[in-house]
């Protein structure tokens, strides 16, 4: 079965895929799968790589090109699921890419339901990096990830072999110092650095909105910082910084 499953995803266009039995899958601060669908047996997880857009100093084509990502492994998850629907009558449940997230005082908007590193880790894609990301066999560290869950009885895949070096590049690199401390990405410092028209830019907006003037609301209006802030709203999660997937030399040697 998990040949023909992979020779489907192959059709439809991802680059990887892994399997994994969900009690391989362990996500200390995620909720159970059990949890979200408690009938599971398996995830399994495609990769793919990124574009070179992520290489571009022009904000809007690199993340641009995460956004045609995005949006081609969703259709991917989504394909897959059908086709196990159809073919297995497999009950099968898609895993977020990164949004809808729980946002909760708790969660802080960062924790998913599925974490899929976890997952890709437990499905032999990679292995975590000192930059906290899975680097794949092939992609390296250029690589996202979707996946399903499904009811299906499948074994894990072998799992991949360490890559990182802790050559220590990833954390000189990053412009928030968000990787600091070993095996925990500080969520602010990244955000901060990474998403400038993110959350926290937003609130501070609109708190000096409201504690101003008529005439001072128009003109924060017209300001290119609103402008910014409005097309990330409708973005969604908008980086402005790919350091530690670009700068990671595995793969480059
Ligand atoms: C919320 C989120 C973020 C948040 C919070 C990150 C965080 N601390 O987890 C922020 C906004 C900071 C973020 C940033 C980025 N993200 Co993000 N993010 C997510 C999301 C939606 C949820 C992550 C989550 O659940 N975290 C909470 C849990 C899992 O973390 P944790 O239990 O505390 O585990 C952490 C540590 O314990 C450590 N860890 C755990 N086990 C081990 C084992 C070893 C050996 C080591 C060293 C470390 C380690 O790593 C974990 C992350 O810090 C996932 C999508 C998803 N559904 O999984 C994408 C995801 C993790 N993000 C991704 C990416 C690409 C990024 C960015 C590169 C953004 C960009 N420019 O593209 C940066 C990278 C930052 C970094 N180097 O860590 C990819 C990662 C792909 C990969 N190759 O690993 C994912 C999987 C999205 C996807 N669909 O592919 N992200």
């Amino acid at each position: 079965m998990k040949k023909n499953i992979s020779a489907f995803i192959e059709h439809i266009g991802a680059d990887d895929v892994g399997f994994a039995a969900a009690t391989d899958y362990h996500s200390p601060n995620s909720p159970s799968l059990q949890s979200i669908f408690p009938a599971v047996k398996s995830l399994i997880v495609l990769a793919f790589r990124e574009l070179d857009n992520c290489e571009s100093e022009n904000m809007q084509i690199a993340y641009s090109g995460r956004m045609d990502l995005m949006e081609f492994a969703r259709l991917c998850n989504y394909k897959l699921a059908r086709h196990l629907q159809k073919e297995y009558n497999a009950k099968v449940m898609t895993i977020p890419l990164s949004y809808p997230l729980e946002m909760s005082l708790k969660t802080k908007g960062a924790i998913a339901d599925v974490s899929l590193r976890h997952a890709a880790q437990a499905a032999g894609l990679g292995t975590f990096g000192r930059h906290n990301l899975v680097i794949h066999p092939r992609f390296d560290s250029r690589v996202i990830f979707a996946g399903v869950l499904t009811d299906l009885d499948l074994a894990s895949d072998p799992p991949a072999k360490e890559r990182c070096t802790s050559c220590n590049i990833c954390v000189e690199y990053c412009p928030g110092n968000a990787l600091a401390d070993e095996g925990k990405t500080h969520l602010m410092r990244c955000i901060k650095n990474s998403q400038p028209y993110g959350i926290g830019s937003s609130i501070r907006f609109w708190q000096q909105f409201v504690d101003s003037t008529a005439e001072e609301q128009k003109n924060m209006l017209a300001d290119e910082h609103y402008w910014r802030l409005y097309q990330a709203g409708f973005i969604g999660f908008q980086y402005f910084c790919f350091n530690c997937i670009t700068k990671c030399p595995i793969g480059k040697e």
